[in-house]
Parts: structure tokens; sequence; C-alpha cells
């Protein structure tokens, strides 16, 4: 991707006053690489992304240049192996890593989770081994962009459905079909594609940009996670040269098992974006005067801030079992959706009370609550919407399938 430089617009630098909040000293509980790995990528946030963040946000553009500072803090593929350009971190560095980058914004976590979860692991997974050494390096530093196209436009929660499809012929694969709502489809060099070959199977193939009868047009007017760009990716007799196929992999458990590399990192993610909520509520509470006094003062407020920290100690403390679990490899499928379920529902809660809290100060800019209740509605939505993450509970308890 060629990347833009930051535009020299004239933008509200905002001050960034985030504190961190840890009310049952979860902090003992995270190695000093875990903790090293938070305060490089909180300041990085403090630096980077904060203070440019609304403009981008208002003006519905991708921050493209954090790409490159992305790849530096090593937010792409953090528990991927070193070997191949990850950085060798375990599994609750890895969360705990989103859980920045989303406290400062959703879509920029979202471009180190579909990077790393979505694109570098299923090649590193699934890849021959000359696929994972031509791609995986280059995605690591950024000169690559990825995006992962699962979705269309009539099979979102059921993609089993997929009608995206490819035809043998010879050295190479035709493929047609399209795909939908696809995060940084617009500006990616490749995509991991999900399709269905002569037998019905679902295959992955690596699509590369320049390919002929490959487009990728931007989706506009999205109200939510407007700093992220999303597109469509549309293969019109595309011809995918047999070595571009994931060889290692066949069915819908490819796709779903990168999902949950994915989930996984936004059950810590939402976490961030509640923290901050949270943070931005309380200060505004011990600041705002109303009948002579502070608002943090009257129980009500006290009510919304106090159930607030709760619910996030909650999300933290399942956050942080989720991930020892992970660290084990036993962190079932059903547990990550629990968790990714729990802790997005728990965020826009906490961003809706936040808002309440800063009055009519609440729906400005000033402030990120509203640019985190708007961005998590998407995330509340895709990767598997609420309800559908409460069916694969429901399964995993009853071992009854809502879905068939
Ligand atoms: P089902 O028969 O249950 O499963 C098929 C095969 O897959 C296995 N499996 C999983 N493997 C790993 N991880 C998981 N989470 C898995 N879930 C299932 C399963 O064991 C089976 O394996 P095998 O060996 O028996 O073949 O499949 P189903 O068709 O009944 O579907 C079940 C359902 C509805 C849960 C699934 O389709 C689903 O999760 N739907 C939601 C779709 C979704 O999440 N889409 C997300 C698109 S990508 C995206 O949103 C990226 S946003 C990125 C960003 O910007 O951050
Ligand atoms: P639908 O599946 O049509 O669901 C509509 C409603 O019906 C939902 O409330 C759902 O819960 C409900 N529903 C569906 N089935 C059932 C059922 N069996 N029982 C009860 N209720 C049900 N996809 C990608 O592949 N790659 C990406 O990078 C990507 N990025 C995205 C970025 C954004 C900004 C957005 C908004 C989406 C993105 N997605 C991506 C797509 C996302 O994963 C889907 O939107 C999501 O899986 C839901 O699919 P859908 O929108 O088609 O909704």
């Amino acid at each position: 991707m060629e990347m833009k430089a930051e535009p020299k617009v004239k933008k509200r630098a905002k001050q960034d006053l985030f504190q961190h909040h840890d009310y049952y000293a979860v902090d003992e509980l995270l190695s000093e690489d875990q903790l090293l790995a938070r305060e490089a990528v909180r300041s990085w946030v403090k630096q980077e992304v904060s203070p440019i963040i609304e403009d981008y946000a208002e003006r519905a553009e991708c921050p493209t240049h954090l790409f490159q500072g992305l790849a530096e803090i090593g937010a792409f593929g953090p528990s991927l192996p070193a070997e191949y350009g990850g950085g060798g971190m375990d599994e609750i560095a890895y969360g705990i890593i989103m859980q920045e980058l989303e406290r400062g914004d959703s879509g920029v976590r979202s471009m180190a989770s579909v990077q790393g979860s979505l694109v570098m692991y299923p090649i590193y997974r699934f890849g021959s081994e000359e696929q994972k050494r031509k791609f995986l390096p280059k995605l690591a530093n950024g000169e690559l962009i990825g995006c992962f196209g699962l979705t269309e436009p009539n099979h979102g929660s059921n993609p089993a459905g997929m009608l995206t499809n490819i035809r043998d012929d010879g050295d190479a694969y035709i493929l047609n079909g399209s795909k939908m709502w696809i995060t940084n489809a617009p500006i990616a060099d490749l995509a991991v594609v999900w399709a269905k070959d002569e037998q019905g199977k679902i295959i992955g193939l690596i699509v590369e940009k320049d390919s002929p009868g490959f487009s990728a047009p931007v989706i506009h007017g999205k109200w939510s996670l407007r700093a992220s760009v999303t597109g469509e990716l549309v293969f019109e007799d595309v011809r995918v040269p047999k070595e571009n196929v994931l060889p290692n992999v066949v069915g819908l458990k490819g796709p779903l098992s990168c999902l949950s590399k994915a989930r996984y990192g936004i059950a810590w993610g939402a976490i961030g974006a509640a923290l901050d909520c949270y943070d931005a509520a309380l200060r505004y509470a011990k600041e705002r005067i109303q009948f002579g006094k502070p608002i943090a003062h009257f129980q009500l407020t006290q009510k919304k801030l106090a159930e607030m920290i709760t619910e996030i100690t909650k999300a933290q403390l399942l956050a942080w079992r989720l991930g020892s679990l992970a660290n084990k490899n036993a962190a079932t499928p059903a547990q990550i959706s629990m968790a990714k379920r729990n802790n997005v529902a728990m965020a826009l809660n906490v961003a809706r009370e936040a808002r309440q809290i800063h009055g009519g100060m609440g729906i400005t800019n000033e402030y990120p609550i509203m640019r985190h209740m708007m961005n998590l509605e998407t995330v509340i939505t895709y990767e598997g919407t609420h309800d559908i993450h409460l069916l694969i509970t429901g399964m995993d308890i009853t071992g009854l399938n809502a879905f068939s």
C-alpha cells in the first residue's frame, strides 16, 4: 500500500488525560514483559492516536500513516513467532496490546486485528513455508497491508452459505463472487479470501491487489468505525495462481479459527474503550458543578460510576483468565465467544452511561465518548454478532444446535 504521510492540516491537538483503572489489582497478575508492552503501546497511543483521532473520525478518513507505527510497536501478530516477524509474546501480552489500541480507537485496534489475526495468522497457520517467507515479514513490518474476506452480501452470520467460488483452470483457479464489509479492503495489497471449490469445500486463497478482475470499492456512509476504511471485494474471473492457495486447511474451521484469534483480541480490546469512557466520566463528574456541587456528589451519578467500574473489573478478570487458558492453548472457541460478547456489551453500556454523565457535552467531540459508542456498535456486530455468540454458548452448554 502506498502510505499517505500525515497531512499537514491544522488539527486540534487533544490532550489525553487518561489514567489507568485497576480496581482489583489485576496488574499484580501481569508479568513484567506484559506491563512493559502495555506502557509502550499506551504511550504510543497518547502520542500518535489521541491527538488526531477525533479529526480523522469526523472526516471519515483512515489514518493510514499509523500502519507504520503499529508495525514498529509490534502490534501486528504480537503472539506469532518472531522468526516470521511476529512479536513472539504470549496471548495475554497480545490481549493487552489490543486493549491499549482500542483505548485509543476501535478502528485502530481493527487495523491491527485484521493484519495480525486475520491475515498473518491464517498464512502462518495454514500457509506453505514459501507463503510464510514471502508474505509474513512484509505484513509484520507494515510494507504490505492485508484484509480478510469472509462475509458476503447475503451471508454474514452464516458464512457456510457463501457463494464466492473457484474453478480449476490448470495452474490457476478462476475466482468469482463478492465479499462485503471488509476492513481495509480498499487499501489492501492482498486479501485472504475464503471461497468454495467445485466440490463445495471452503478453501483459503491469497489474492493480490493487481490481479485483473479484482476490485475493492469503498463502502461510504458509516456512522461507526469512521477512522477505519471498509470496502467490498469483487472478483470477476480473477486468476489466482495455485501457489496462492493456503494448502493446510479445508472447511469452515479455517476462517473460524482465525475468528477465534481475533475475537480473543476484541474481548480485551473492548475493555480499553470502556476504560477510556469511564476515565473521562469520572473526571467530568468530579469537575462538573450542578446544584452547587460536583455531580459526582449525587447518588445517581455514583451509581452509574460504581456500576461501570464493577463491570469493567469483571471484564478484566474474564479476559485475564481467558488469556491464561489461551497461553496453555486451552481456551475453547465457546469460551472466547462468551468473553467477546460480554466484554463488548459491557463496553457499550459503559459508553452509554458515560455519555449520560457528560450531559450535552457528551455528544460532542470534545470527549471520546460518542466516538467509542458508535464504534462499539460495529464491534458488537462484527466477528459474530451479540446474539450469535449467545447461541454459541447455548450450543456449548446444551449440546443442541440452534442454527440448524
Ligand atoms: P459449525 O458446523 O459449527 O463449524 C464448522 C467447523 O468449524 C469448527 N469451528 C471452529 N473452529 C475454530 N474456531 C471457532 N470459533 C469455530 N467454530 C466452529 C467446527 O468445529 C467445525 O469443524 P469440523 O472439523 O467439524 O468441520 O459451523 P456452522 O456453519 O454451523 O456455523 C456456526 C456459526 C454460526 C457459529 C459460525 O458460522 C459463526 O461463527 N458465524 C459468525 C460469522 C462471523 O463471525 N463472521 C465474522 C466475519 S470476519 C469479521 O467480522 C472481521 S471484523 C475485523 C475487524 O475489523 O476487526
Ligand atoms: P446478519 O447475519 O444478516 O444478521 C442480522 C441480524 O440477524 C443480527 O442481529 C443477527 O444476530 C441476527 N441473526 C442472524 N442469524 C441468526 C440466528 N440464527 N438466530 C438469531 N438471530 C440471528 N467481515 C469480514 O469477513 N471481514 C471483515 O474485515 C469485516 N469487517 C467489518 C467491518 C465493519 C465496519 C462491519 C460493520 C462488518 C465487518 N464484517 C467483516 C462483517 C461482519 O462480520 C458481519 O456484519 C457480521 O458477521 C454480521 O453479518 P450481517 O451484517 O450480514 O448480519
